[in-house]
């Protein structure tokens, strides 16, 4: 893992990238260009993706509105939700005194647009680059030596956290130290040029670079704003148990693909509902699981519990409170195994802690369907 260079200064100072770094621009894709297409009789095109990732949302947008000649303007495309754990990690360098500037290619004015419904981050910036203020964009390095510049500190004191290969080129031509977050999942090796590739914002440690660490932490786990989600146990023919001898209650990810696309892949836990059976502790995967090599997103809760039977057809319901860590790929088999096993002894802990035992009696777990939350979801069960 890299860290700051010996006998280089500290790193004092931090830069954000705003699309795909802070802000989810990838969802304007499932939530509006996918429902908007399938309305105009079009289907979106998955392939086309990755040409949206380095763009800003309206360079997107136009892209996508261009591509299938949709008579659309751009306007409607902007109120864009965070990414899990910007607004903590925004929130912790503000409270620790860290200086941190946002740095986009967008225009200023579009930035100020953007940032402006996000409850304190404006006031939590030192700086503001947009990509008008400078004369070359990313991937030159101008608009990261311009951020530092502002605010009164040089390239090697600056930490650069970025979702875009050109991002990274930037900020590493700047002579910055750079954390990639990309947007897109299993391109890790394309961003061998960043000091540190990270699945998501939750997954960085500003203790590796010599800045407060977070202190949220709670046995080995992460206190995340709980979601929900629902769906009937049908009969699959998951790996789950065949392979690793656990039975999980699979829940394709298609369902719940607005509410998957906010979460990034990883190890999270909760509560789970069952409509006739009670509540149970549950421990779950999100993600592509690398160890197969899933070309499908999936969401899959091992229920901690010996049932002793199986239970197709009833409505499981899952709370889903705390993040334990990204997903991994594994030497072996039995390394994964013993690995789930460890989650769910952390998961089966941290439940009893009060900041998520408290949503043990939420009526979600018992009604889903007067939520709004509730998906129609169809859940796989994966039985011994
Ligand atoms: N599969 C992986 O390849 N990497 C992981 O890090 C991983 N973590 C998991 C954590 C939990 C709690 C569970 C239940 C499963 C995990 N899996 C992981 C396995 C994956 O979700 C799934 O069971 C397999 O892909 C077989 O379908
Ligand atoms: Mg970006």
């Amino acid at each position: 893992m890299a860290a700051p260079r010996p006998g280089g200064r500290p790193i004092s100072h931090v830069i954000l990238d705003l699309d795909g770094t802070l802000l989810n621009t990838d969802s304007i894709v499932s939530r509006v260009v996918e429902p908007f297409l399938v309305k105009n009789g079009k289907s979106w095109d998955s392939k086309k993706a990755h040409k949206l990732v380095e763009k800003t949302p309206y360079e997107a947008a136009a892209l996508v509105i261009e591509d299938y000649g949709l008579p659309y303007s751009t306007e409607e495309w902007c109120n864009i939700k965070p990414l899990p754990g910007a607004n903590r990690l925004i929130k912790h360098l503000r409270s620790n005194g860290v200086p941190t500037a946002l740095a986009s290619n967008s225009p200023r004015s579009n930035i100020e647009a953007k940032i402006s419904s996000h409850e304190g981050w404006k006031e939590s910036f030192s700086a503001i680059v947009g990509g008008d203020e400078i004369e070359k964009a990313k991937p030159s390095p101008d608009i990261f030596l311009e951020a530092a510049k502002r605010m009164n500190t040089g390239p090697s004191n600056c930490l650069v956290i970025e979702d875009s290969l050109p991002g990274v080129t930037a900020g590493k031509a700047a002579g910055m130290h750079v954390i990639a977050v990309p947007s897109i999942p299993k391109k890790t090796a394309e961003f061998s040029s960043a000091d540190e590739v990270v699945n998501s914002l939750l997954d960085v440690r500003p203790e590796k670079w010599g800045l407060p660490p977070f202190d949220d932490w709670i046995e080995g786990t992460l206190p995340i704003e709980p979601w929900f989600i629902s769906g009937p146990v049908i009969k699959g023919f998951g790996r789950g148990s065949k392979v690793l001898g656990i039975p999980t209650a699979n829940l394709p990810a298609e369902s719940f693909s607005d509410l998957v696309s906010e979460h990034t892949s990883g190890v999270y836990f909760g509560w789970a509902g069952l409509s006739t059976r009670g509540i149970y502790k549950m421990v779950m995967s999100i993600g592509w699981n690398p160890y197969f090599d899933n070309t499908e997103k999936t969401v899959e809760p091992w229920l901690l519990n010996d049932f002793g039977e199986d239970f197709y057809g009833e409505e499981l319901c899952l709370a889903i409170v705390g993040y334990i860590r990204p997903e991994a790929n594994f030497p072996s088999l039995e390394s994964l195994i013993e690995r789930i096993h460890e989650d769910g002894r952390i998961a089966e802990k941290a439940l009893d802690l009060p900041v998520y035992a408290k949503y043990k009696d939420s009526p979600y777990l018992r009604n889903p369907l007067q939520q709004a939350n509730s998906a129609n979801g169809q859940a796989e069960l994966n039985s011994k």
